[in-house]
């Protein structure tokens, strides 16, 4: 899939904030040399735009000898630069100007000292004699580079001996693929070929520039010697300059050629699609670098990323859940039993401490929960590496590596988080006692009471007897004593509600350890939502964003 191009205007202002959010989200995550070339490119942009818009500058590039300085000469009506005989000749550029005025700063930037002006039209045409890019000359070559990666307008001058150099097509050209809107080639010294070899040499040259992703471009057979073909191509560049627009479309091409190289970082890793990344060396007939498989990301839908049940479950088991759900059950049936049983035997249950206290979960301290087992530790590490794994599936490498990153990211704070969460969801669970136990408290005293009476009177009636007084009338129920009825029914009472209060409590215990089970599940999907699922959802933000991004910049 190629970029989309020529869909709806986007400007170059959009792009170039695209270009410079996407360089910022892609910082540790893809190269750091495409990132920083896709920041000198914002920021190299932004001067150009401070610059004069009204001027175009243009630079005749090419191999030595292709006759660049005659083309200078010739296109300019001057003789200011040298036509040499001696190989290379230009050694600095130097530029021509028609109409001056305020393109001081463009050519201080542009780094050309040597400027001429050109009477007559004030097109705003900046035309600019470069040294040759295949020179035995370092200095020559950093020039050519230097000025070829700033100019609004690129003229390319081949000549018929080498206009198939691998040197022109190779290092400029194929990387220039985005650059067409702002690129001319011309066959220069086309005097020397025989008539009809011109059409069949222009129609090679069109064929390699294809081949080079080039498609398109202009290409004019001219001779710098004889004159032919110059007044086009100056028509040509005068149409260019006239519309003002090459330095803004030169941008626009950085732009995006930056945001393909920025893309090219990201593999996807589904086999069915394209592998998109650059191979370190292309093969001698690769397609050029702009013209692979790239960018167009489009629109990437951020997965769905949700606290899954195994997350949850290992979650809760490292932190110690079960304990903490039979303590909640233990300690209510343990109040339970210390309010409503048995009043003679209760004070013993008293002296055993609550299970749920004893785990000191609500002192803000360390709980004296037992710590996470080695294997609840690695079922934790499975359960994280899962939701990595998941929430990385469709997205490319290595955005999907820094996915899998984010999912582990928090996983540090993770213990303590889980001890607070189970701190305040059973904070509640200690406190509130029913009111029932109250009510059956008493009910025990007055059982306790009926048998002290019971007793009292039948010890009242034994010393009597022993002493030989007159009894006490023993009124009775049915055939029984008072006096045993009340002891023994006292007992017998007193027994019967500490057994149905252990039946209520076993009920209560179960709910309220249900209850608690809930509010640390849930207590625990938001500590999984806040310090797992959130961090693995802004990374794939973060790659959804970078995607619509580079589809902006690039568009
Ligand atoms: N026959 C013919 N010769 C040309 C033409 N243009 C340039 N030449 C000759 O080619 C030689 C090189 O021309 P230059 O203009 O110096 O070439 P250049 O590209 O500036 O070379 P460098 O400055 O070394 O990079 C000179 O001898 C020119 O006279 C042309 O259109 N036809
Ligand atoms: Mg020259």
């Amino acid at each position: 899939m190629k970029l989309p191009r020529g869909k709806a205007e986007v400007s170059l202002d959009d792009r170039l904030e695209a270009l410079a959010e996407a360089a910022d989200l892609a910082e540790d995550r893809l190269g750091q040399e495409a990132v920083d070339h896709a920041r000198a490119v914002v920021a190299r942009a932004g001067v150009r735009r401070g610059l004069s818009v009204g001027h175009t500058a243009v630079a005749l590039a090419g191999a030595t000898g292709s006759g660049k300085s005659s083309l200078f000469n010739a296109l300019s009506g001057t003789d200011l630069a040298t036509v040499g005989v001696t190989r290379p000749t230009t050694a600095k550029a130097q530029a021509a100007l028609w109409g001056p005025d305020g393109s001081g700063p463009l050519l201080d930037w542009l780094d050309v000292p040597r400027r001429h002006t050109v009477e007559g039209d004030a097109s705003g045409l900046i035309l600019l004699d470069l040294p040759d890019h295949d020179s035995i000359e370092l200095s020559h070559r950093r020039e050519v580079d230097r000025l070829v990666a700033v100019v609004d307008l690129l003229v390319w001058v081949l000549d018929p001996q080498k206009y198939a150099d691998a040197a022109v097509h190779e290092r400029y050209l194929r990387p220039l693929a985005r650059h067409r809107d702002v690129m001319v080639v011309v066959l220069n010294q086309v005097d020397r070929l025989p008539e009809r070899s011109v059409k069949r040499c222009l129609d090679d040259l069109r064929g390699l520039l294809a081949a080079d992703g080039l498609e398109g471009v202009p290409v004019l057979g001219v001779s710098a010697r004889t004159g032919e073909g110059v007044p086009e191509l100056r028509a040509l560049l005068d149409r260019q300059v006239s519309r003002r627009r090459a330095w803004s479309s030169r941008l626009a091409a950085d732009v995006a050629a930056a945001a393909a190289t920025l893309w090219v970082d990201t593999r996807l890793p589904d086999t069915r699609l394209p592998d998109t990344r650059l191979p370190d060396t292309l093969p001698p007939d690769a397609p050029p670098p702009n013209a692979l498989p790239s960018p167009a990301p489009g629109q990437v839908a951020v997965p769905e990323v949700a606290v899954s049940r195994a997350l949850t479950r290992a979650l809760a088991q490292a932190a110690g859940v079960p304990v903490v759900v039979e303590a909640v059950a233990k300690s209510h049936r343990h109040r339970s039993i210390a309010a409503t049983g048995w009043p003679v035997t209760r004070w013993l249950r008293r002296l055993r401490p609550d299970p749920l206290r004893r785990l000191h979960l609500a002192k803000g301290a360390r709980s004296s929960l037992p710590a996470a087992t080695a294997v609840e530790v690695s079922a934790v590490d499975t359960a994280l590496r899962d939701v990595g794994a998941a929430a990385s599936a469709t997205v490319p490498e290595p955005w999907a590596t820094a996915v899998r990153h984010a999912a582990r990211s928090r996983s540090r704070e993770l213990t303590d988080a889980l001890d607070r969460t189970v701190a305040s969801a059973t904070s509640g669970g200690v406190s509130s006692a029913p009111r029932w136990w109250r009510v059956a408290g008493t009910a025990q005293w007055l059982t306790v009471a009926a048998m002290a009476a019971g007793a009292i009177w039948l010890l009242v009636r034994f010393a009597l007897d022993y002493l030989m007084l007159p009894g006490l009338p023993t009124p009775t129920v049915g055939r029984a004593p008072w006096p045993t009825v009340l002891l023994l029914g006292g007992a017998l009472a007193g027994l019967l509600i500490a057994l149905v209060c252990r039946v209520f409590a076993w009920a209560g215990g179960r709910r309220r350890a249900r209850r608690a089970a809930k509010a640390l599940r849930t207590g625990i999907e938001q500590v999984a939502a806040d310090l797992i699922i959130a961090p693995t959802r802004d990374e794939l933000s973060r790659y959804a964003r970078f995607a619509d991004r580079i589809t902006r910049a690039a568009s």
